[in-house]
């Protein structure tokens, strides 16, 4: 009985070994084994969701030669401000720039192209992309890899989302509400600041540019700067094209002309 077990045990184990054997003489994509069919936008089954632990993929030549392409669908909120970062060795197989790496919509629309991570050396280690998403929230991330390297270029994507949420301003009362942006790195940032009311209609949106390492105007509520209706409190949202923990916001509730009676304005990151 217990022999009879062994070599079934022996037998199950070496029929593993085949079938990854052969998993791996048929695979284009060493990390996508559990599903390897995900070059096109409809057979993907990778999926992003924003705070979860960078996904390791990689893209190697098929024969043609035919670059690898990978397809990932991600899970986006209508009007947040995301970040898709991406990172490897680029040098060798794969070079994450340009067409070879988009952010499209649901009717394949491009939202926007890579572009350097700020600060980065001449050597690409790292590559990101910003969008806001859609109303239709389909968004999908297509990464194309070299068609002549036969090595197997290894690389992780991450998706991030970097919207400030703020529970409450007010107009109401003689208060204003005032806000400015902290950009804590080293390249310009560009962010619309999007207050709604207690029913979640859009009373105004408005850009805002931070320079790098620096900070914004102090603006306010009032007439002369966003000029926001009185009596009006809600929701407050700010999304942006910096990399997550690119924006701090300083925001409070006052009255013009008085010290009294400041309430402090809260954001936090989404999640
Ligand atoms: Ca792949
Ligand atoms: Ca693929």
């Amino acid at each position: 009985m217990t022999s009879c077990h062994s070599k079934i045990q022996y037998l199950l184990r070496v029929g593993s070994i085949l079938l990854l054997a052969a998993g791996n003489l048929l695979a284009t994509d060493i990390w996508d084994q559990a599903s390897p069919n995900d070059d096109t936008p409809a057979n993907t089954r990778n999926a992003l969701i924003p705070g979860d632990a960078a996904q390791r993929h990689d893209v190697q030549a098929k024969a043609g030669p035919v670059a690898d392409q990978d397809w990932y669908r991600l899970v986006v909120a209508a009007g947040h401000s995301y970040e898709v970062r991406v990172g490897g060795r680029q040098e060798d197989c794969f070079d994450f720039v340009g067409p070879n790496f988009r952010v499209l919509d649901a009717d394949l629309v491009e939202l926007t192209t890579g572009f350097d991570y700020p600060g980065a050396d001449a050597v690409q280690t790292a590559t990101r992309a910003t969008f806001v998403a859609p109303t239709i929230e389909v968004v999908y991330v297509q990464l194309v890899g070299d068609a002549s390297c036969t090595a197997t270029s290894e690389y992780s994507i991450q998706l991030f989302d970097t919207t400030l949420l703020s529970p409450f301003f007010t107009t109401a009362g003689g208060f204003e509400s005032f806000y400015r942006m902290l950009n804590t790195t080293n390249a310009i940032i560009v962010g619309d600041l999007t207050f709604f009311n207690s029913v979640g209609t859009v009373l105004a949106t408005v850009e805002v540019t931070i320079p790098a390492g620096g900070s914004s105007p102090t603006f306010n509520t009032g007439p002369s700067s966003f000029n926001i209706a009185d009596g009006q409190a809600g929701p407050v949202r700010f999304t942006h094209d910096g990399p997550p923990g690119g924006i701090l916001i300083d925001a409070f509730a006052g009255i013009f002309g008085t010290t009294t009676a400041v309430l402090p304005l809260k954001f936090e990151r989404a999640q």
